[in-house]
């Protein structure tokens, strides 16, 4: 039989499923435990067996986990809980033989082989590139039915629904399609939850699109080629991908955040965050065939740290993420997310530069990034730091100063709490940080006698103008009982 125009042999995806299959073994028990499917035979142990052929129609030739059940294979992974794939009632689709699938349009076996392939690589992804556990971050996963829902696939909340119900038609199961479905429910399991309202929803739906990005790639497939475009592979209608994550405008869909944003639709307020992550994983002009990417304010060019980095990154804002989440909290969730990553270098540097070229400010707190450098500042003292005088003499002492971090500084030195009638001098007034000055006080006939606390502040001219300063305990004496002069 000639194979469809989309089936090709892939063997480094065969290897590679193999290994993880061999690697991510866990008791069968488990896994039949921790399915949501009801099981199609009769309760049997599944048991670890080598990874299926399978026959998709996006995917081409490729290779999945599946379980067996006594006599029959299932369509239910082994490896990974909660994954498997089925029809309309649920039941997982089951087979005398370990392959699947014939690679048509129309055939729900075949809409299975893509379906629990991408699931399984999006599993793969998250463990490996992201650390994660499973779909829901405690190792499980849900799973899917086709042929059960007309228009794109869609999650219920409790399993992925891929249509169309039409007979002979393509299904809807593409790769990025199904990990922007199972994206959701990555979004829903972190904390905050699944939320409400547009702008939330607007960043719930870009998540979806973000780990169908980063699923293809990991993937690399190239019967469906990694690129940064959804549903590419569908082309409903014959109208391209649903979204462009590298410039959403090329679908009506906003480049960048505004105050609109917030009062459009959910899948139209994924774009700023869509097009933040093309631009920190690829940056503005990648090269490399990928395409360019516009900027809204800030500098015109940004160099990508690439889409590993830009997915642990993005895990991290989710994993951030609390109720009633908004651009602004993105925003300031990711540059977190990237110093306790990657420090404050060139990730966290790329993160910041992202959301500002897709016009979503710094908030009034977020941290710094390159190496942090104390700012200037100085330290002073006074030596003697007490005197006694009567009216009309002087006493002095010496103002020490030393700059403590960063450069020197010009200081500016004052003096207050004086008695009255009592005035203060420096010389000089002005020292840079490291110099001495000396303080003069000259109590005059019009000090009453008495002990005096005299402060000598410093101001430094560097940036926040920092004061420090010191006291000078002043006691100022009596003057003699005049002699009665002679008459
Ligand atoms: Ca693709
Ligand atoms: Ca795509
Ligand atoms: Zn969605």
């Amino acid at each position: 039989m000639t194979p469809p125009t989309k089936t090709k042999v892939l063997p480094a995806l065969a290897v590679s499923a193999a290994v993880v299959a061999a690697t991510l073994t866990v008791p069968a028990s488990a896994a039949s435990a921790a399915s949501s499917v009801r099981p199609a035979a009769p309760a049997a142990q599944s048991a670890a067996i080598p990874p299926a052929n399978g026959h998709g129609y996006y995917n081409g030739h490729v290779t999945i986990d599946t379980s067996r059940q006594g006599k029959l294979y299932v369509m239910k992974d082994p490896n990974r809980p909660g994954l498997a794939c089925g029809g309309p009632d649920g039941r997982p689709f089951t087979k005398s033989i370990n392959d699947w699938g014939n690679g048509s349009a129309g055939n729900l076996e075949t809409a299975c082989v893509d379906v629990l392939y991408a699931a399984q690589k999006e599993w793969d992804m998250l463990r490996y590139w992201l650390g994660r556990s499973g779909i829901n971050g405690q190792g499980t996963g849900y799973p899917a039915r086709v042929g059960v829902t007309d228009g794109p696939p869609s999650w219920t909340g409790s399993y992925l629904a891929v249509g169309p119900k039409q007979p002979g038609r393509p299904h809807y199961g593409t790769l990025d399609m199904v990990a922007h479905e199972y994206g959701h429910a990555i979004f829903d399991t972190t904390p905050g939850g699944t939320g409400s309202g547009i702008e939330t929803g607007g960043l719930a739906e870009s998540a979806g699109d973000i780990f169908g990005a980063l699923t293809e790639a990991f993937a690399n497939n190239p019967n469906d080629p990694p690129d940064y475009t959804v549903g590419e592979e569908l082309n409903l209608n014959g109208n391209g991908p649903l979204r462009y994550m590298y410039n959403p405008s090329l679908n009506g869909d906003p480049n960048c955040f505004s105050a609109s944003v917030p009062r459009s639709e959910v899948h139209q307020a994924a774009g700023p965050q869509n097009h933040w992550f093309y631009l920190l994983a690829e940056g503005t002009n990648p090269g490399g065939g990928k395409p360019n990417s516009p900027v809204c304010t800030g500098p015109s060019s940004l160099t990508g740290i690439g889409i590993q980095k830009a997915g642990k990154i993005f895990m991290g804002t989710l994993l951030r993420k609390t109720s009633g989440w908004k651009y602004t909290g993105a925003r300031a969730a990711s540059v977190s997310a990237a110093i306790a990553l990657y420090g404050r270098g060139t990730e966290c540097e790329a993160v910041k530069a992202a959301w500002t070229a897709v016009n979503v400010p710094a908030g009034v707190n977020e941290p710094v990034c390159g190496i942090v450098i104390d700012p200037p500042d100085f330290s002073l003292a006074l030596n003697p730091s007490s005197g006694n005088a009567l009216p009309g003499q002087t006493v002095s002492s010496t103002v020490y100063t030393s700059a403590t971090t960063g450069t020197p500084q010009t200081v500016t030195l004052t003096a207050s709490g004086l008695p009255p009638g009592t005035t203060a001098s420096f010389s000089p007034s002005a020292v840079t940080s490291g110099g001495q000055s000396t303080l003069v006080l000259t109590p005059t006939i019009a000090t009453p006698a008495g002990t005096y606390t005299v402060t000598v502040t410093g101001t430094g001219n560097a940036t926040g103008d920092p004061t420090h300063s010191a006291t000078y305990t002043l006691t100022v004496q009596s003057l003699p009982t005049p002699t009665p002069s002679s008459r």
